[in-house]
């Protein structure tokens, strides 16, 4: 399709929207200046760019051994440029403390800071990228265990606090070089295969060790908080010490904000209802939108009912500026680049039919205690040229349309992926 065509296209289903008093415009306006975080584990099946490499751990498992994936910061940015060259608008990146730059040396979790970071800092200001980070509390010996933050011993316990006070200072320092505050977002993978005996220790150890990371007051120009549930993990069947329960309490009374991740819960339990519930007390959170397939098994987030709830969500309710959206998956079972694309452009696309939702109608049906109407309408909507809207939007910023993208990714992969062995 040409530009010209496009445009054409866009002309009629403006009216189509129109008569349901939806403006077009001011949909594609409200979706550009919306950015998501690109999580930069997805190009390397989670593996980063540590001296002495420890096995995954910590519950998360990568299938798949889809060739070329990246093997060097070098590869990583140059894949991250290349999804992010399909994907339409301005994004993040998100970076796990495990993919610092430590030329060859044993840089230990508890001795990183920001100048290993300093390429990536520079790289992001390049691509006039955000960057938001992680510690990464397992693929370490000292997590081998299953238990960082709230394990039994102080000294493993200390070592972990480090660990989390200094990504904060490398969070706050990626904040002020790229103007944009950075979302330092905790996750710990601790808990027990079986059932404990004791579930308050490890609970009343994990708020002791947030505490002090937490310590230091930091500007939130230049790093927030984030703190992540999760409802159980390979290894970790029984009993997980950050539930969703401990981390709602620990957000609310400390105020941080509260990621939920869509596979962290019981696999009929949906993130989209939780975000007007949980934004009733906090100011922010952060999502890791992500896809389970029986368990938290983090597949490419594809264009489900789930993800146009969670989309919903956050626009119908006005929740945009509040609402910090970041990718979790990883596939090592399809080319790594396409798998960015495809989850990042159906977010995105997403966010487009929320944004295109005749909401007040919908709301105004309800007040007159309407639900047939309401149903009627909600249906209705499903089959709306939402399409023809995307691919405006992908056309006015410069990407190709779906359809096309896979030519890219398909160049790529013969001229750069086909290449590492
Ligand atoms: C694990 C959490 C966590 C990780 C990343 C790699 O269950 O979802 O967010 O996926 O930190
Ligand atoms: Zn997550």
């Amino acid at each position: 399709m040409t530009k010209k065509q496009t445009e054409r296209a866009l002309a009629f289903v403006r009216d189509r929207y129109g008569e349901l008093g939806v403006d077009v415009n001011e949909a594609l306006r409200r979706l550009a200046a919306i950015r998501v975080s690109l999580h930069c584990w997805q190009g390397d099946d989670v593996g980063g760019f540590e001296a002495s490499g420890s096995a995954l751990g910590g519950g998360l498992a990568v299938t798949g051994n889809y060739p070329g994936k990246a093997r060097t910061p070098q590869e990583l940015r140059a894949d991250l440029e290349q999804a992010l060259a399909l994907i339409p608008g301005r994004h993040r990146v998100s970076l796990h403390a495990m993919y610092g730059e430590f030329d060859g040396k044993r840089v230990d979790r508890d001795e990183v800071s920001p100048q290993h970071f300093r390429n990536w800092i520079a790289w992001a200001k390049e691509n006039r990228l955000g960057l938001d980070f992680n510690p990464t509390f397992f693929a370490h010996p000292k997590a081998a265990d299953g238990f960082t933050l709230a394990h039994s011993t102080k000294s493993i316990r200390e070592f972990w606090i480090e660990h989390g006070r200094r990504c904060r200072e490398i969070g706050a320092a990626m904040g002020k070089a790229l103007g944009t505050p950075c979302v330092t977002n905790i996750w710990i993978p601790d808990g027990y295969k079986d059932s404990p005996a004791d579930r308050k220790g490890p609970r009343e150890r994990l708020a002791e060790s947030l505490d002090a990371i937490f310590q230091k007051p930091l500007s939130p120009k230049l790093n927030v908080d984030a703190v992540e549930p999760k409802l159980f993990g390979i290894g970790s069947e029984s009993y997980v010490a950050g539930s969703h329960e401990f981390y709602l309490g620990y957000a609310i009374t400390r105020k941080k904000l509260l990621c939920l991740d869509a596979g962290h819960y019981h696999p009929t339990e949906t993130i989209a209802d939780k975000i007007s519930s949980v934004l009733q007390y906090l100011p922010q959170i952060l999502l890791h939108v992500s896809r389970g397939v029986r368990w938290d098994s983090d597949h490419v987030v594809t264009f489900s009912d789930d993800l146009l709830s969670i989309a919903r969500e956050i626009v119908a309710n006005g929740y945009v500026s509040r609402v910090h959206i970041g990718l979790d998956y990883f596939d090592a079972s399809i080319n790594r680049v396409a798998a960015w694309v495809i989850g990042a452009r159906n977010l995105l696309r997403a966010l487009l039919v929320a944004l295109l939702e005749p909401t007040e109608r919908l709301r105004r049906l309800e007040a007159d205690s309407d639900p047939t109407g309401r149903l009627a309408l909600m249906e209705e909507l499903k089959t709306l040229p939402f399409g023809v809207v995307w691919d405006y939007h992908c056309v006015k910023h410069g990407v190709p349309l779906e359809g096309a993208w896979m030519k890219e990714i398909q160049r790529y992969a013969n001229e750069v992926l086909a290449k590492r062995s």
